[in-house]
């Protein structure tokens, strides 16, 4: 078996319900309790909130984007500031994407000509044209691994390629080998000591190919510090993925983390955790409250609508988060989004967040105390309950 790897990183596993695991992973910048969630901080902060107020609702990892830092404000800048916990004044643990994925989503708009095609993929690497001046930008799993090492989060992840949800198995296939040459590649790939290295598994909803993908990325040695996920939630249907997840999230090393990466709605977390996943990140949260959406447990409320236009109870009375403790009203909610004013977007983040930190929490404690199977379920039925 490939022997322990990163110095400053351990892994601990403390409980586990069926497939579901309660687990601590031990970073340079402090223990994560798993399952966790992840808040997205593309550019190097969490969308309009301060690193208190991420703490706050419970966040102990975030997520930050290479290939948005790497275009700017570029990683020597980043590393000279003392890297991105230094820059950002995040004190907690940290993770980067690797830039690949962000590459095909975003390159895919940044040629000058419409219809051009941006992104091209060759044995080396991933070129684009960067999303914000169009210039030519090359991306290998080399300097995938230099660049998240001079931004200095405690976690890299590798070079990967995540075909579209609709591929064809061969197209899946070549993906998944793909992304096997270049786990190797960063493995080979010197970077700065105490900064983890997690790898990443495709294979869509082939769930043979992922099977196989997740032992020969657990093989390789020296090894990944964690196994990741990719390519789930890019169009395929959702009942796919959770019996995809089902059918081999439990069989990746249980002796290293198991991150979902980009995933996802409550329930998405939910199924995930019952599968066996430790880490999840997603924009969801954030992203939702920038478009009026609080997530509570009895499914969504979209502020703006005009049933809240004289309702003074907060968006959910027995959230324990700034937003709903403090005593806004979903009627003052919905004025400031109307009105469009910022505040509204800031709050409905941190409750969106906070009922994130809630959830996994709950899940965390469900599983240590044997109640992890009518904890999902109940907190399932109660989400789909529509009741507000
Ligand atoms: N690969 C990488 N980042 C990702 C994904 C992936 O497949 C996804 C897919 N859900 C989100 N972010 N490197
Ligand atoms: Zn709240």
């Amino acid at each position: 078996m490939a022997g322990p790897r990163t110095e400053g990183f351990s892994f601990r596993v403390l409980a586990t319900s069926g497939h579901a695991r309660r687990t601590v992973l031990t970073t340079p910048h402090g223990e994560v309790d798993t399952p966790t969630f992840m808040p997205v901080g593309t550019q190097g902060s969490v969308k309009g909130l301060t690193p208190e107020e991420v703490a706050q609702t419970g966040a102990r990892i975030v997520l930050g984007n290479t290939y948005h830092l790497w275009l700017r404000p570029g990683p020597d800048i980043v590393s000279k500031m003392k890297g991105l916990h230094g820059f950002s004044r995040w004190p907690h643990a940290m993770l980067t994407d690797s830039g690949g994925f962000q590459a095909f989503s975003l390159g895919a708009n940044g040629g000058k000509k419409p219809g051009e095609s941006l992104v091209k993929l060759d044995e080396q690497g991933v070129t684009f044209r960067s999303h914000l001046d169009g210039s030519k930008q090359h991306l290998s799993p080399e300097e995938a691994v230099r660049v998240q090492g001079l931004l200095g989060a405690d976690i890299q992840m590798q070079l990967d390629i995540c075909p579209p949800g609709d591929s064809p198995r061969p197209v899946v296939e070549a993906a998944v080998k793909q992304t096997t040459r270049w786990a190797k590649r960063a493995l080979a790939t010197p970077r700065p000591p105490k900064q983890a290295l997690f790898g990443i598994i495709q294979g869509a909803c082939f769930a043979d190919l992922r099977r196989a993908h997740a032992e020969e990325l657990a093989a390789l040695d020296p090894g990944f510090d964690g196994l990741a996920l990719g390519g789930f939630s890019v169009g395929e249907p959702i009942p796919k993925m959770y019996e995809t997840l089902h059918e081999m999230a439990h069989l990746v090393d249980p002796e290293r983390p198991r991150y979902l990466m980009g995933v996802g709605t409550p329930r998405d977390l939910l199924e995930g955790i019952d599968a066996g996943i430790d880490m999840f990140d997603c924009v969801l949260p954030t992203r939702n409250a920038r478009n009026g959406q609080a997530l509570t447990r009895f499914g969504r409320v979209v502020v703006k609508q005009a049933r809240h236009r004289e309702d003074e109870r907060p968006i959910d009375p027995e959230c324990t988060c700034p937003c709903c403790k403090g005593g806004y009203s979903r009627a003052y909610l919905r004025h400031l989004y109307i009105a469009g004013e910022m505040t509204v977007l800031r709050l409905l983040s941190v409750h969106n967040l906070h009922f994130y930190g809630e959830l996994v929490a709950g899940a965390r404690a469900a599983i240590q105390d044997g109640t992890w199977p009518a904890y999902k379920a109940a907190a399932i039925a109660r989400m789909s309950s529509g009741e507000d």
